[in-house]
């Protein structure tokens, strides 16, 4: 039985791989497991079908055979646990591998996210800009502490872990606005992320689908 994905028929990013389903195909790619993805639309992502794999109407969502899982980390985790290459044997490390999964979902992705809202939500209100400090400076406080610990360490942990593969996904989103560029450490450890085999063959797979047409 072959891994089924779901990913948007044509992601807004136009290719950036920014979108959620990034992360699972690179998490595939270093287990080495072959998957197919089921493209929906977003009118396709509210309907009943998708409902019943994703209840909030989302991408991506994780199928194979019997089992139906969404939600990145869930995904990310359970592709890490059942498969070699993403989570060290040792108990200790593998719970301090699986420690830095959840710090980037939810202590460096929350400023993260908040930084889209504020630009593309909220652009247009009155106090758009006036607030937009405020975000930039939650984002910088969030990434000096990571660089401090980081340090000039490869990884987060002694090996590549699915902590730093959820960490550099997130740390992708801000590229576009030269945030990263201030924290050299963060930035060359984002690179690290990008060079590996798996990382590019996750991000050609959805360029292939998402780049915008050439004529
Ligand atoms: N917590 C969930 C998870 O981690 O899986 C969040 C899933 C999620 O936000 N999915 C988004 C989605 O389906 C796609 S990834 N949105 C459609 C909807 O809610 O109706 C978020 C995303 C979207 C677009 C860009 N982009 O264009 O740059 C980047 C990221």
């Amino acid at each position: 039985m072959t891994i089924t994905i779901t990913a948007f028929e044509r992601s807004p990013d136009g290719g950036k791989g920014l979108a959620r389903d990034t992360r699972v195909r690179w998490a595939l790619e270093e287990a080495e497991l072959p998957y197919d993805v089921r493209f929906v639309s977003f009118a396709e992502m509210k309907q009943p079908a998708h409902l019943a794999v994703h209840p909030f109407g989302q991408i991506p969502t994780f199928e194979d055979g019997d089992l139906t899982l969404f939600e990145t980390g869930a995904i990310v985790f359970h592709i890490a646990e059942r498969h070699t290459n993403l989570l060290p044997a040792d108990p200790d490390a593998r719970a301090r591998a699986v420690t830095w999964m959840f710090a980037a979902l939810s202590s460096v992705e929350p400023p993260v996210l908040d930084l889209q809202t504020a630009k593309f939500a909220e652009g247009d209100k009155p106090w758009a800009q006036e607030r937009m400090p405020l975000v930039f400076d939650r984002i910088r406080a969030r990434l000096r502490q990571l660089a401090d610990r980081l340090g000039d360490a490869e990884w987060l942990e002694s090996s590549f872990s699915a902590g730093d593969l959820l960490m550099v996904s997130v740390l992708l989103r801000l590229r576009m606005s030269g945030i990263l560029d201030e924290f050299p450490t963060l930035a060359a450890y984002v690179a690290r992320g990008e060079a590996r085999p798996a990382y590019k063959r996750a991000f050609a797979a959805q360029l292939a689908v998402n780049a915008p047409p050439t004529d």
